[in-house]
């Protein structure tokens, strides 16, 4: 086990660790029986996923189980098969560029399909979602917190699916599809928490950070960075996590004294560790993982788990209503939630726990278990009238104040 030590009741990491398939098929060109096979047991499975499971026998459960792990077989031996047929893909991506790009190869690799990947923070992504809405350019937007997913589902942004993968996932993965008419999944989660430069605190006598409350006393001013909560998941958990421990007024007051010790609010969420981690910031407001991820890579960087206890999210997936390549979007959705697609995260030091009860969480990933969890409210929080209302309030009551 990576040396984790709880600390001054912050959980603390210390320093470690197709072919081209060219030519949109519709009707050109036939489908390899391999994978029309896949795909027609993918949708039997599908719309198997929308019976009543309390109405099922054990054996029908049963025969579901098996029937689902022969659909999943099916999907595993049609990406392999090489493809001959064109087929693409437009994915939007709002995890860490890495991770985006090695999905996007990885998923051409299995399956033939051209993906043309774009990656954004995920309120930008959920802002073009909603731009293009009229004429939605995109197919399948993957990764990013789950607020915005649960935002876009209610604004009907994003169209239901349920995949033939989903008996493989955890109930935090369904429970998030469910509370949104399944027009969103889980594919990971992670806790929010702050990372600091243990050199640049010990060069400038600062004391040990613990607690949210320590980031407001006046030492740190100048020290600390968050992302803007409009365009960053990230920064938008921040807020709302505030406002669930302290309670609104006081939470806003925590976010009014926060903004008096930041020197920079950035676009994108995990920025501020990344610049921690580069010796241009002390303490970054992020999610654990990626403090972590800037830990194993050598950085000075030691992740704290505020003592207060803190949200998380649900990163989540979700089909664009309106989708040009429908069919290729459903298998990415289906090709992400296994085993094979999550454990990948492990390539890019990804250390979030992911959403398939089969794929590994790396032994360097914050033990949730260890960590002080509020019950974080996705309903209220992804919902469009809340998460507007907070910005708003947010733009207009604290980033206006002068610094
Ligand atoms: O992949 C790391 C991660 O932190 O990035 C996502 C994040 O929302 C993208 O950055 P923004 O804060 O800029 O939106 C998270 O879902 C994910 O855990």
């Amino acid at each position: 086990m990576p040396d984790y030590g709880l600390s001054g009741g912050g959980w603390q990491a210390d320093e470690r660790e197709n072919s081209k398939l060219s030519k949109a098929l519709a009707g050109t060109l036939e489908r390899p029986p391999k994978m029309e096979k896949m795909r027609e047991a993918s949708r039997g499975i599908a719309n198997q996923g929308r019976d009543n499971r309390s109405n099922l026998t054990r054996k029908e459960r049963k025969m579901k189980r098996i029937t689902a792990t022969l659909a999943g077989s099916l999907i595993a031996l049609a990406a392999t098969a090489p493809a001959s047929f064109a087929d693409k893909l437009t994915y939007y991506c709002s995890a860490q560029e890495d991770w985006c790009q090695l999905m996007a190869r990885s998923f051409e690799d299995a399956t033939g399909i051209d993906v043309n990947m774009t990656r954004k923070s995920s309120g930008e992504t959920f802002a073009q979602v909603r731009a293009e809405s009229s004429n939605p350019k995109g197919d399948v937007w993957w990764g990013g917190t789950g607020d915005p997913h649960l935002q876009a589902a209610e604004e009907g942004l994003t169209m239901e699916y349920i995949s033939p993968m989903r008996d493989q996932l955890h109930d935090w993965a369904i429970a998030q599809a469910e509370s949104a008419g399944n027009k969103t999944i889980g594919i990971y989660s992670g806790a929010l928490g702050y990372g600091f430069n243990t050199e640049l605190v010990a060069a400038n006598s600062l004391p040990e950070p613990s607690c949210w409350k320590d980031l407001l006393k006046p030492e740190y001013k100048g020290h600390v960075q968050m992302a803007n909560p409009n365009s960053s998941g990230t920064a938008y958990t921040t807020l709302a996590s505030m406002v669930q421990i302290f309670g609104e007024d006081d939470g806003f007051e925590f976010m009014k004294g926060l903004h008096a010790n930041i020197n920079q609010y950035t676009k994108s969420g995990s920025a501020p560790i990344k610049a921690a981690g580069r010796g241009e910031n002390t303490i970054g407001i992020v999610f654990m993982h990626d403090a972590v991820k800037q830990a194993v890579s050598g950085f000075p960087i030691k992740v704290v788990a505020p003592c207060e206890g803190t949200g998380y999210e649900i990163g989540s997936m979700s089909i664009i209503e309106g989708a040009r390549n429908l069919e290729e979007a459903k298998m990415f959705y289906d090709w992400a939630l296994s085993v094979e697609a999550q454990n990948l995260a492990l390539q890019v030091n990804a250390f979030q726990v992911p959403s398939n009860k089969g794929a590994e969480t790396s032994e360097s990933a914050p033990d949730m278990s260890l960590i002080k969890l509020i019950d974080y409210d996705f309903k209220k929080y992804g919902s469009s009238d809340e998460r507007k209302r907070l910005l708003q309030k947010w733009d207009e009551e604290v980033s206006t104040l002068p610094q």
